[in-house]
């Protein structure tokens, strides 16, 4: 298990998160990509999430999220970032072809950037207007763009098991974005997406993974049911 409190590496992850997200919080992706490269890290749990941030986080994450990745005198925020920085590292994570190194970090980058945004348009207009008369208009108005999205991304994985001819972090970030859809038929309206998620999910690498962030916060919060 990468855990290990004397690692080079230090991942911050968050103390306390309502239980509905344990097991999405975004430090799950860096955690996910050390497992699949077998590199130690230690944890640094900061407040609960909703709690303020102290000056030293903030200067080195300036929205007061997680995750912050520091080693070898480098602190880098982003999860994008710090996932192309650990492929430049390690070729199970990024290709060391020009082409094969390109088109992975493409595909990070739609996954933040085209993917994802429309989920997350979902689920922020869900928060926001729970409760509120107006809620399945607003859903109803935003659902098209991630339905759309996800019927092009389906067409472009096609029958491949991964996105181009082998896993990637490009894969990693694009089934940590689709695993927390926040409607789940949204995904398995396409069951190559379906079994592309669950292709993903199944790895040692991402099962290791998940259960050092479930264990940090059973751990932190031991009254928790
Ligand atoms: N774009 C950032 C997003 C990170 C992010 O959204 N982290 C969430 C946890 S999943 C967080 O820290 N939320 C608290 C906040 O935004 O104040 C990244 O990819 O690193």
């Amino acid at each position: 298990m990468p855990v290990d409190p004397h690692a080079a590496i230090e991942v911050t992850a968050f103390k306390w998160v309502p239980p509905f997200a344990h097991g999405f919080v975004k430090d799950m992706r860096i955690r996910w990509a050390l497992e699949e490269i077998a590199t130690p890290y230690r944890e640094r749990l900061i407040g609960g999430i909703f709690e303020d941030k102290s000056h030293d986080y903030l200067a080195d994450q300036p929205f007061g999220q997680v995750p912050v990745y520091k080693a070898e005198g480098i602190s880098l925020f982003e999860t994008g970032s710090i996932l192309i920085h650990l492929g430049e590292k390690d070729e199970r994570l990024l290709p060391r072809d020009p082409s094969g190194r390109g088109r992975a970090i493409s595909w990070i980058i739609a996954a933040l950037n085209s993917i994802e945004p429309t989920l997350s348009a979902l689920m922020l207009v869900g928060h926001a207007g729970a409760q509120k008369d107006w809620v399945d208009d607003a859903k109803n108005a935003v659902r098209p763009f991630a339905e759309s999205r996800l019927e092009m991304l389906s067409n472009a994985l096609g029958t491949k098991d991964w996105l181009e001819d082998r896993f990637t972090i490009g894969d990693l970030v694009m089934i940590d974005v689709l695993r927390t859809a926040p409607e789940d038929e949204l995904v398995a309206a396409h069951e190559n997406l379906s079994a592309y998620v669950e292709r993903g999910t199944s790895r040692p690498a991402f099962k290791a993974a998940m259960a050092a962030q479930l264990d940090a916060f059973a751990r932190n919060n031991p009254d928790m049911e």
